[in-house]
């Protein structure tokens, strides 16, 4: 079965499914170890990687080239974080295009202006006119294969719009063709997801990205109906937390000693590595 066909079957399944961010490939096949069966490859923290804000300074191309590395690691659904589409129709009908073509299972537009900013940013952040995007969801299912999964993911409670206009939107957005809708929410609670799961039709599956409102549990988007939970940024704050602690310790301590139990050990990359296949499978 194909990654596309697999992503379809996990929004649809009556169980709740989740995605765990991957911003490289390591981190891809980590999650991919861990049990997860769908990839989240955010531009959270492919920019953060590569040192950058997340404000559509990343381009599209190195997302791609991302994604294309991922693949030589690991095969399995991925879904893409497209932002706001990189520009106008035609650019977010070009980016998804190429996504299909190197193996994505599905692509994630924002309804936000280009250029974006992260959701947590506390910054004036502005929707698209909801035409302007219907046009970029329109021209992408044309230009992708059928399978190819187009997830148009909803601002409103970002940008404190009316709930109103969030549900005209979801009902537009997939009448333009959204296979499904992420419906994003900065609040610690989930409050918003659950206004908007009381009002919602649910003619599509519902996505969620957990960051702010990380106490809510399992149960609670079972109850809400959700179909797939997206862990956006998990893999790559514990690498930053992780990280930043054994540097100042080794700087602090001048030695690597009080490091040591801390750390993957030389055969955890290896294993990563796969570097038995080279010695058992060829002999040599
Ligand atoms: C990302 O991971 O890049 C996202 C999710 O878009 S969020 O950071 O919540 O905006
Ligand atoms: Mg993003």
């Amino acid at each position: 079965m194909n990654n596309k066909i697999k992503l379809k079957n996990l929004l649809n399944s009556s169980n709740i499914e989740y995605a765990m961010e991957a911003y490289n490939p390591i981190s891809a096949m980590i999650a991919k170890n861990a049990g997860f069966k769908c990839l989240w490859v955010g531009s959270l923290g492919v920019s953060a990687s590569l040192g950058i804000r997340d404000d559509s300074e990343i381009s599209w191309s190195e997302m791609l080239s991302n994604v294309d590395n991922i693949f030589d690691y690991v095969n399995m659904p991925i879904i893409v974080d497209m932002d706001s589409g990189y520009g106008d129709e035609n650019i977010a009908a070009r980016v998804a295009k190429k996504l299909d073509k190197v193996g994505a299972a599905g692509a994630c537009i924002e309804d936000k202006l280009f250029p974006k900013m992260n959701s947590f940013i506390s910054h004036k952040q502005k929707l698209i006119n909801v035409d302007d995007f219907c046009l970029k969801i329109k021209k992408m299912r044309d230009s992708v294969s059928k399978d190819f999964i187009i997830i148009a993911r909803l601002e409103g409670f970002i940008v404190d719009d009316k709930i109103e206009n969030t549900l005209n939107r979801a009902y537009k957005y997939v009448e333009a063709g959204a296979d499904a809708l992420v419906i994003h929410s900065k609040k610690d609670t989930v409050q918003d997801i659950r206004e908007f799961m009381n009002k919602f039709d649910k003619r599509v599956p519902i996505i969620i990205i957990p960051t702010t409102y990380h106490r809510e549990g399992k149960k609670v988007f079972e109850d809400l109906e959700i179909s797939l939970v997206i862990w956006a940024n998990h893999l790559t704050r514990a690498s930053i937390r992780v990280m930043e602690d054994v540097a100042k310790k080794v700087y602090i301590n001048q030695s690597v000693d009080c490091v040591e139990n801390d750390i993957a050990t030389m055969d955890d990359i290896f294993r990563l590595q796969n570097i038995n296949e080279k010695d058992n499978k060829y002999g040599r």
